[in-house]
């Protein structure tokens, strides 16, 4: 007798089976700044840590100021001898609310993106 609740499990582990191969992608792990976060120091630049190696080339980071264009210099780089951390060098901030967009191709392909707001305090 299939009960409603052994179904619900058989469709509950099929569901565990599908999604297994997303593990292997990239998601934010931690940032400096950390996500969500606010401090008087402006940060010299946007460092994320992912949950898998990236390929930098197929890899962004983005930040840009509550209304108007991107203001990171230059393009995003690996860390030395971490290929899960991209960083993006920023200028000298100005007080603010901070968006920073990110998209990531993992070393197996796929991609996953986000985003998160940092705040920088007079
Ligand atoms: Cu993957």
């Amino acid at each position: 007798m299939v009960t409603p609740m052994m179904r619900f499990l058989s469709l509950a582990a099929a569901v565990l089976l599908a999604a297994s191969p997303a593990w292997a992608h990239a998601f934010l792990q931690h940032s400096t700044p950390p996500v969500g976060s606010a401090s008087s120091v402006a940060p010299p630049a946007v460092a994320i840590s992912f949950t898998e190696a990236i390929e930098p080339a197929f890899s962004t980071i983005e930040v840009h100021a509550a209304e108007g264009p991107a203001v990171q210099a230059g393009t995003p780089h690996l860390a030395p001898g971490n290929a899960r951390q991209l960083i993006v060098d920023l200028p000298k901030l100005p007080p603010g609310i901070y968006t920073v967009i990110w998209h990531a191709t993992s070393v197996d392909t796929h991609k996953t993106s986000g985003r998160f707001e940092f705040t920088v305090t007079p």
